[in-house]
């Protein structure tokens, strides 16, 4: 789709339902939040669709007490797929609701691997943008829709998750650019900051601990892995969805060139989040029915323990042989 095709569509709509991949993190959220108040400004209705994790952080920068978790496609001429484009990557729940929509389009900054089907064929895919946030704020200065300081506040909580406060190699002259015009448009960037980077619970710091003592190394500590079990995450009190604040944690440690962070979901049921230091994590992603960025993406594989604690030599080999 072109960009005025994206701005037709949307247009058009008057009511509209938002979704994002399982586990929202602040780009999903805040495309979602942003998107809709977009909408509001030309008097759409929009709702945010989300199976939302325990209270965190990330509610105090977005109102996660209005998103909605019973789906009628009935009820909507529009659903809007933002940082996600597959369908396997959405909450089921929302699965079957979308299937029978009257119109999906897709808004994402995801690369699509060979063998991954995108959900529509009205999609706005951008993979060389760092988020979805970072799509959007060109959009709407490019759609002339104005950018208000709860706008801007959204989508600069998406820019700095995704780029990890411009850490990650995602950085471009043009996440820069878009991180000005956030702050011009009243972006709250402290408070943000203050939401995701300080605010560390006890809990928090035990899982830390934990992350350190657990980790391992293989490769001539070329890669480095990390396995928590559900009986761990129990004894530490702490659900799987809060993991994702030490995916990035393992690269970033001297010698270590490629991470896999690996968290059980059930017995037989693991989820393993990839990222390297440039090596293409996609590699054993994309092999393992996963996906993501070069730099940092995940799948699902269906293992028990022992087989993962093999799996995961052969994928260390895998991802640093050139
Ligand atoms: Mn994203």
């Amino acid at each position: 789709m072109t960009k005025s095709e994206v701005l037709k569509t949307i247009k058009k709509a008057k009511n509209v339902a938002l979704f994002a991949h399982k586990n929202p993190d602040p780009d999903a959220y805040g495309a979602m939040f942003a998107m809709r108040e977009a909408l509001a400004s030309f008097g759409a209705h929009a709702d945010v669709f989300a199976i939302r994790n325990e209270k965190s952080n990330l509610d105090l920068i977005f109102p996660l007490d209005e998103v909605k978790t019973k789906f009628n496609a009935e009820e909507y001429d529009l659903c809007i797929m933002l940082d996600i484009f597959a369908l396997k990557r959405i909450n089921p729940e929302f699965v079957d609701g979308l299937q029978n929509s009257e119109k999906i389009l897709i808004i994402d900054h995801h690369h699509v691997g060979s063998d991954e089907k995108v959900a529509s064929e009205n999609f706005f895919i951008e993979p060389e943008k760092s988020a979805t946030c970072e799509i959007l704020t060109d959009l709407f200065t490019e759609f002339k829709i104005e950018i208000t300081p709860k706008m801007a506040t959204y989508l600069w909580a998406g820019l700095i998750g995704d780029t990890d406060r411009f850490l990650h190699n995602n950085l471009s002259k043009n996440v820069l650019k878009t991180a000005c015009a956030l702050f011009e448009h009243g972006a709250d960037a402290q408070f943000v900051y203050d939401a995701l980077f300080r605010s560390v619970s006890m809990r928090q710091l035990g899982l830390n601990k934990a992350f350190i003592n657990k980790l391992k190394f293989l490769e001539d500590g070329k890669v480095g892995y990390v396995i928590f079990t559900t009986k761990d995450l129990k004894k530490l009190d702490i659900d799987r969805d809060n993991l994702y604040t030490l995916y990035a944690e393992i690269v970033k440690i001297q010698g270590v060139e490629a991470s896999f962070f690996i968290s059980q979901i059930d017995e037989k049921h693991f989820k393993v989040s990839v990222r390297t230091k440039g090596l293409d994590s996609l590699k054993v992603s994309h092999k393992m029915g996963g996906g993501g960025h070069t730099c940092a993406s995940a799948f699902e594989c269906n293992m028990r323990l022992p087989e993962i604690k093999r799996a995961v030599h052969s994928w260390a080999k895998t991802i640093i042989e050139k």
